[in-house]
């Protein structure tokens, strides 16, 4: 069968990391080589390149078409390229799948969609099409919701969750023609790679462990050798929580460094207190890479404000974890949670903080109620009208305790004293001097487009688009 796997164009990326960070969609990539496996015709289509949709369906000509949905924010977006599917090629059967769809499908359930996943897609696509293919019933592959002439029905959940190395590797062959344009900020072209997925914590604004109820898959160290050795020299590592098993990331360390794996950079995700209890893994870690950053989950810088967002982890373990990351030569890139619910003094905590250890890498993001947490559920009235492109993390979905026009000026402030700040103190002659040539025009052009998260007129003008008429400035 001819399958046609979509990456929509997000629609909303003038904020946070969605300028500098654009990267292959491996969920996809994994799907398709589920389904080559079984001998379809696979085509992956990244739509945030050339061609466009209606280029890329004449060419496929599919039966079947995914179409993935990995942010919250995208949801407009997903069911806009749904519509147009429709419309150029009525006869196809139209899933959507990805994180944002599994941990809440309710606003994808719309007669544009035939169906919606809500479990990992390797094992399940396959299913899917071989059913199609032969006619058979629907409502025996499980883990879908699926549109019903009587409404939307959910098929059984999956028994157990498939292990990630049903399939090794992902079919990077088909991102091939756009490989050039992934990348992270100053790295390009850039890998997205997989060695584990899901996180056994319980963080209160995160949708991931909540979806996998608090499990962590882990692919073999084959596999991730296989991966690592065939990608390129950038590679993002896209697991929630790495380094989360001692001795199987001691073993793949190893496995890497013998099959002679070095990098110019590598990019990770983990928690402080993990970094806490794994200086030897790290510095078994850091010679894989000339260049080697974390991304560190801050997210507050008080004790009081860690334990509101059920970290399970204090300051004492942000500030250790630092020191050992930079003893041991990492680069630190972070993420703070800024609360709509803030003072003044708030603010002002982060700042001290952000100064006194030197954090300036670091990100800030506006506590978000992501669908698919309790969080959402307990706060979803007060988001009520909000357009979903809203929860991207930069946009206020109420009313905030300053007013917006004094919260915003404080957020853009906060923004002003990071380093992506081409008027402080990393100008953008130091960010040209870090790039190849060829690379001048896009990192000005990306910089460019990050100052406006140091502008409160930006993020007010967002602001007042999503007031309902009449209401004089609240949303
Ligand atoms: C890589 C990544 C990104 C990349 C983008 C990736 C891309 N292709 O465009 C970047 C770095 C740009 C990014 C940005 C952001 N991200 Co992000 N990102 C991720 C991350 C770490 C990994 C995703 C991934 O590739 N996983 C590996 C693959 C193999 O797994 P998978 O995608 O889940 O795919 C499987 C299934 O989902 C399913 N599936 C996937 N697609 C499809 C399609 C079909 C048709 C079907 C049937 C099934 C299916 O099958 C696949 C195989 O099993 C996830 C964490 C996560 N666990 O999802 C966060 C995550 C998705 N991001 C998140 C967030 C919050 C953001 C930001 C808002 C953060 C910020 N500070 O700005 C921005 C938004 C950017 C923007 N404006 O667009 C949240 C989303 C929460 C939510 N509910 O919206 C997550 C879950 C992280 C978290 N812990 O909170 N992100």
């Amino acid at each position: 069968m001819n399958i046609l796997l979509l990456r929509p164009h997000p629609g909303h990326d003038k904020f946070g990391l969605g300028p500098f960070f654009c990267v292959e969609p491996l969920g996809l990539e994994y799907i398709a080589a589920a389904l080559l496996q079984d001998h379809h015709q696979v085509t992956i289509a990244d739509l945030r390149f050339r061609p466009g949709l209606a280029t890329v369906l004449r060419r496929s000509r599919p039966r079947l078409v995914g179409i993935s949905c990995l942010h919250t924010l995208e949801f407009e977006q997903v069911l806009a390229t749904a519509r147009e599917v429709r419309r150029l090629a009525p006869e196809v059967f139209i899933i959507v799948g990805g994180h944002a769809a599994a941990a809440f499908s309710g606003p994808l359930e719309n007669n544009v969609v035939d169906a919606v996943m809500v479990e990992d897609g390797e094992s399940l696509m396959p299913l899917l099409a071989g059913c199609l293919e032969r006619g058979e019933p629907l409502d025996q592959v499980p883990g879908l919701r699926l549109r019903r002439p009587d409404g939307w029905q959910s098929t059984p959940r999956l028994e157990e969750r498939p292990a990630l190395d049903l399939v090794p590797l992902p079919a990077r062959d088909l991102v091939r023609q756009y490989r050039n344009g992934y990348h992270c900020l100053l790295f390009k072209p850039v890998w997205l790679i997989e060695t584990a997925r899901g996180c056994p914590h319980r963080c209160s604004f995160c949708s991931v462990w909540q979806l996998y109820d608090r499990t962590c898959r882990e692919r073999s160290i084959a596999a991730v050798v296989e991966d690592f050795a065939t990608s390129g020299d950038a590679v993002f590592v896209a697991d929630d929580l790495f380094w989360y098993n001692p001795a199987r990331s001691l073993e793949l360390a190893a496995a890497l460094k013998k099959r002679g794996v070095y990098k110019r950079w590598i990019l990770v995700q983990t928690r402080t207190d993990l970094i806490c209890r794994s200086a030897a893994i790290m510095a078994a870690w850091r010679p894989l890479a000339k260049d080697f950053d974390i991304f560190l989950g801050l997210e507050a810088a008080s004790d009081n404000g860690l334990s509101g967002l059920d970290k399970d982890s204090g300051i004492k373990e942000s500030i250790e974890a630092v020191r050992i990351a930079r003893e041991l030569k990492y680069g630190i890139n972070g993420n703070f949670l800024v609360d709509p619910d803030w003072d003044e003094e708030g603010f002002r905590q982060l700042w001290g903080f952000v100064e006194q250890y030197g954090l300036q890498r670091a990100g800030f993001t506006i506590l978000t109620p992501l669908p698919g947490t309790d969080y959402y559920r307990t706060v979803a009235h007060r988001t009520a009208g909000q357009p979903w492109s809203n929860f991207d993390m930069h946009h206020l979905l109420w009313e905030p305790r300053l007013g917006p026009e004094r919260f915003f000026e404080l957020y853009a402030e906060t923004w002003r004293r990071s380093i992506l700040n081409t008027a402080g103190d990393k100008g953008i002659m130091d960010w040209v001097r870090q790039v190849r040539p060829s690379q001048i025009p896009y990192i000005i052009r990306v910089l460019w487009r990050t100052q406006r998260m140091m502008k409160p007129a930006e993020y007010m003008k967002e602001y007042r688009a999503s007031c309902p008429a009449g209401t004089g400035g609240a949303p």
